[in-house]
């Protein structure tokens, strides 16, 4: 009776365990990087991502093939990512930069290729839904509706 309730805490310690080892592994790439571009065949998926002054991007090589993440103005150039590896680069100013792959694209967005766009957008995006609120008010005066103030009623 006991061995066997024995048996279960010992498979459940190892299932724990091998839980441990794999999360610290996982969250390690989630915490560096605000956006994610996965390099996927001959393409950067997706090609083009949008964030802010001070995020990261971090590329992931999910192809069978070594790829690079270069600059087309030399900002920042990965050298070879193999399979299974990975690049980061962190944005300091606003901009739009593009970027290549040297064995499979080239500059000005062309074959392997993509584009980050670094702005405050998301600043000027919370301000947007302001109008739309003053736009509310003036249905106000809808609810007095002349038709209702017919004298035969
Ligand atoms: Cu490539």
């Amino acid at each position: 009776m006991s061995g066997s309730h024995r048996l279960c805490l010992r498979v459940l310690g190892t299932a724990l365990a091998v839980v441990c080892l794999l999360a610290p592994v996982g969250s390690a790439f989630a915490q560096d990087a605000d956006v994610t571009v996965a390099m996927q065949g001959l393409s950067f998926a997706p090609p083009t991502v949008h964030i802010t002054p001070g995020q990261t991007v971090l590329w992931v090589n999910d192809s069978p093939l070594a790829h690079t993440v270069t600059s087309d103005d030399g900002l920042f150039d990965s050298d070879m990512v193999d399979p299974g590896g990975t690049f980061t680069w962190t944005a300091d100013a606003a901009g739009e930069y593009q970027y290549f792959c040297q064995p499979h694209g080239s500059a000005g967005l062309k074959g392997m290729a993509g584009k980050i766009i670094v702005d405050t957008s998301m600043v000027e995006n919370a301000d947007a839904p302001q109008p739309a609120m003053v736009e509310a008010s003036p249905a106000q005066p809808a609810l007095v509706r002349p038709d209702e103030y017919y004298p035969d009623h």
